[in-house]
């Protein structure tokens, strides 16, 4: 390894070893890993090919995968041999790892779950691809000036990609715009022929995902967009040099950047582009390579399975009956099944404002056939339902592919509904509610097509790798076989009280909490007490998530301190970090909030250490990575029926942190894990949050009951977290009093009452660490390849690991 280290930085970076800095270091070793992973690569493409393997297509417009390096290694086996090698030359590993980029190709949960799954899928040695965007630029970079979040581009790219290999001979023609022609063939069939106005390039880039063990590698594809032609000589001889390169501006501004909204539909042309882009690429890919295995289209829904990861890639539904009808010219209702039995769609989120539509003009002047083959298959289906449901107009408006209320949109739930065998939701309330709100209809409709695939997270990631103090301690406790069999957790259960390991446990948690407070003193300068509970909430900000419900309890807290300094309070330190889609003021003004009452908690000095607050900027996966295995208590508190799954509660638990959360998303099945002594569950249900908001969401009332609320909403309204800016936060309050939507009012007394239940278990050490084990030991079945399983054993018919 070492001589491979110092042979990729003479020979590829081309540097001797006087002249090499970190990065170059960096580059090294990643170049010699990555032989290695290329090894397994061709092992498992070999193998999918000689026995004709079925393949999984994971398609998704975001995979957040982080850092590389670490992962990649420990799948290998290889930490050591690595640090080892390391060592010898005289270079400091941990100093090279952090130099690696996070790769940010996605918003927040659905692009780390796409991330986790790839991994999981080449752990079950799976045969499968991601497809996706190679986006120069991925989630923007957050900086706080004055408490106010700024976004600058983030460019991951800027000294090369070790991991990636470019594939400019694997490129595809994407069209766009144009006409339809009809022709009549010989057998007087009419055949409509496409002719697009303007043409973009698709070039493949793949990155080799290396499974636990290194028992399988598969690749992500990340497709990035050329213009046909690169610049037109004729203008750029005539002098006109901008404009000589303006058609390659316009084509590679497709995979310039990643859309920075979560759960708000873009709406934008771009944006369809990219989908259609990155959608039409990834058929031709895998519609070549079937063929060439198989040698006729009509076998696809046998040998391939395309996941859609939520409905951004649902556009290729529509691609595929193109190509099968117009290409091959396969028969109408042929191509129609071909097609369902094909994709399978995966809903991320109820929110309706969340829910994809687009414009008939605008998809009729882009994606002309397309439009054609949307209005034809709507017009068979709606025939079908009128025949099931004869007369009823309401399910006839709600089942249509086109809305004709808001204008006329093409509805891309409806088309990924429609277009799929299978539609699952992402933890089992989240599934429910999916059959009684926005696809009650098409439930009725197909009763059986909804189920449930609870998330999952890779334990490589987030406990191996991120928390290897607290990996030896399982491994020391249940022996190795933990690490390859995720229902061994459960075997930790016994250990919960026994007081040596409760002792380890916590050392442990206490090793990990020094290193956060050291990373908090570098990057924000607050200095914290390491044996204070450190109180986390971490995640996009989002109203429906509740940050301020957060921030309002620890004014109210503050207040309480304050008019009894003198009581032992138990020291808190509350943790946010999280980003708000740059359009988004309310979120953006939740930030601004946070830093206000911080600035005034952490400088006042009758507090001393009993509460500090923090808010660490620029979140992304490598802060987390550092945050989760350091925190006590993790919030997981959106309104009830709004937080699809959530995955950072399983991450948290996993760690050893408990939970404070609302029965929502996956909470709720963790809370049926680890049982009700062991997670603080408070607040309204989903139900009785739909009751309320029908009845009314004016919070007057609970309010005038609740003084500790009354006086935490008088100060922020007043100013007195704003002095520079009084009227600052007077909407925002207002809202609260006036338009609670979110419930932060109705649930705010139960959820400072359950604050004070985790203040007083945390004054008995031997409870708290029993529960902390008991959370490690109760989150076997949220691993990833617990879902991943699923999905292969329901819905892509394809075996897992070990195969018999
Ligand atoms: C929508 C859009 C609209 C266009 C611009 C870019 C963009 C990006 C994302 C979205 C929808 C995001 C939905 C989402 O992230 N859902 C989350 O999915 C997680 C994984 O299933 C789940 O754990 C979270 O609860 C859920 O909020």
């Amino acid at each position: 390894m070492r001589d491979s280290i110092e042979q990729k930085l003479y020979y590829q970076v081309g540097k001797i070893r006087i002249a090499a800095n970190n990065r170059d270091w960096y580059v090294a070793t990643a170049l010699a890993v990555r032989d290695r992973v290329v090894d397994g690569w061709h092992r498992s493409t070999d193998s999918t090919y000689t026995h004709g393997a079925k393949r999984v297509y994971y398609m998704s417009l975001e995979f957040l995968i982080g850092r590389l390096l670490r992962d990649n290694l420990a799948n290998l086996g290889l930490n050591d041999v690595v640090k080892g090698a390391l060592d010898q030359l005289g270079v400091d590993f941990d100093a090279i790892r952090q130099i690696e980029p996070d790769a940010a190709l996605g918003n927040g949960g659905l692009g780390r779950l796409a991330a986790c799954y790839l991994e999981s899928m080449s752990s079950l040695a799976i045969p499968a691809i991601g497809y996706g965007i190679r986006y120069e630029r991925g989630l923007f970079r957050q900086i706080v000036k004055n408490g106010f979040q700024q976004e600058y581009p983030e460019d991951w790219l800027e000294l090369g990609n070790p991991w990636q290999f470019e594939r400019p001979e694997i490129s595809y023609n994407i069209g766009f715009g144009g006409e339809v022609a009809m022709v009549s063939d010989s057998d007087s069939e009419t055949q409509h022929v496409w002719h697009p106005a303007e043409r973009v390039e698709a070039v493949a880039y793949d990155i080799p995902i290396v499974g636990w063990r290194g028992r399988h590698v598969n690749a992500l594809r990340l497709w990035s967009a050329r213009a046909v032609d690169p610049i037109r000589l004729d203008a750029f001889n005539q002098g006109d040099h901008v404009g000589a390169l303006s058609e390659r501006a316009r084509a590679e501004s497709i995979s310039q950047v990643l859309y920075p909204s979560d759960e708000t539909p873009a709406g934008q042309e771009l944006r369809l582009r990219q989908e259609y882009f990155f959608a039409a690429a990834s058929l031709q890919d895998l519609l070549r390579r079937h063929l060439k295995s198989f040698k006729t289209v009509e076998t696809l829904h046998e040998k391939a399975a395309i996941q859609l990861n939520d409905t951004h890639p649902s556009i290729a539904v529509i691609e595929l009956m193109r190509i099968l009808v117009d290409d091959h010219n396969v028969p109408w209702q042929q191509a129609w099944d071909i097609t369902r039995e094909t994709f399978c769609y995966t809903n991320h989120t109820l929110l309706p404002e969340a829910l994809e539509t687009w414009p008939v003009p605008l998809m009729e002047r882009l994606l002309p056939r397309h439009m054609q083959i949307i209005y034809l298959l709507n017009l068979m289906f709606l025939d079908e339902v009128k025949q099931r449901f004869p007369g009823d107009v309401a399910m006839m408006t709600s089942l249509s592919l086109v809305d004709e209320t808001h204008g006329r949109r093409v509805r891309m739930g409806n088309v990924a509904f429609l277009g799929s065998h299978k539609v699952n939701g992402v933890s089992a309330l989240h599934t429910d509610l999916m059959r009684k709100t926005v696809f009650h209809d098409f439930n009725a409709m197909y009763p059986d097509r909804i189920n449930n695939k609870t998330n999952g997270i890779t334990f490589r990631r987030w406990l191996y790798q991120s928390n290897p103090g607290l990996t030896q301690l399982v491994v020391d406790a249940v022996g190795p076989e933990i690490l390859d069999d995720e229902t061994l957790f459960a075997k930790l259960a016994p250990f919960a009280d026994d007081a040596s390991f409760q002792e380890k446990f916590a050392a442990v948690k206490q090793d990990n909490k020094a290193a956060l407070a050291k990373l908090v003193r570098e990057r924000v300068g607050v200095r914290l007490n390491p044996h204070a509970l450190f109180d986390v909430q971490i995640k996009r900000i989002h109203e429906y998530k509740r940050q301020l419900l957060n921030i309002l309890e620890t004014i109210a807290l503050y207040n309480a301190i304050r008019a009894q300094p003198m009581r032992d309070w138990a020291p808190r330190v509350k943790i946010f970090a999280g980003k708000a889609a740059p359009s988004y003021h309310r979120a953006k003004l939740i930030i601004k909030l946070a830093h206000d009452v911080a600035r005034v908690i952490n400088s006042d000095p009758t507090l001393r250490d009993a509460l500090k607050v923090v808010f660490l900027p620029n979140y992304n996966v490598s802060l987390a990575e550092v945050v989760i295995p350091a925190a006590d208590l993790s919030e997981q508190i959106s309104t009830a029926g709004m937080e699809a799954s959530g995955t950072g509660n399983m991450k948290f638990a996993l760690n050893g942190a408990l939970t404070i959360g609302t029965l929502d998303g996956a909470n709720v099945e963790m809370l049926e894990r680890v049982g009700s002594d062991n997670i603080f569950i408070f607040g309204l249900t989903a139900e009785e949050v739909e009751a309320r908001r029908r009845q009314t969401i004016d919070s007057s009332d609970f309010i005038a009951k609740s003084d500790v609320l009354q006086e935490v909403l008088t100060a922020v309204e007043n100013g007195n977290f704003s002095p520079d800016d009084p009227g600052r936060y007077r909407g925002l309050i207002e809202a609260i009093r006036y338009h609670d939507y979110f419930m932060v009012a109705a649930d705010f007394d139960a959820y400072y009452r359950r604050q004070r239940d985790v203040a007083a278990t945390w004054r008995r050490p031997s409870d708290w660490r029993r529960s902390a084990v008991l959370n490690t030991a109760g989150m076997g079945f949220f691993s990833s390849d617990r879902s991943i399983r699923e999905y292969a054993s329901d819905l892509w018919n394809v075996p897992t690991w070990p195969k018999k």
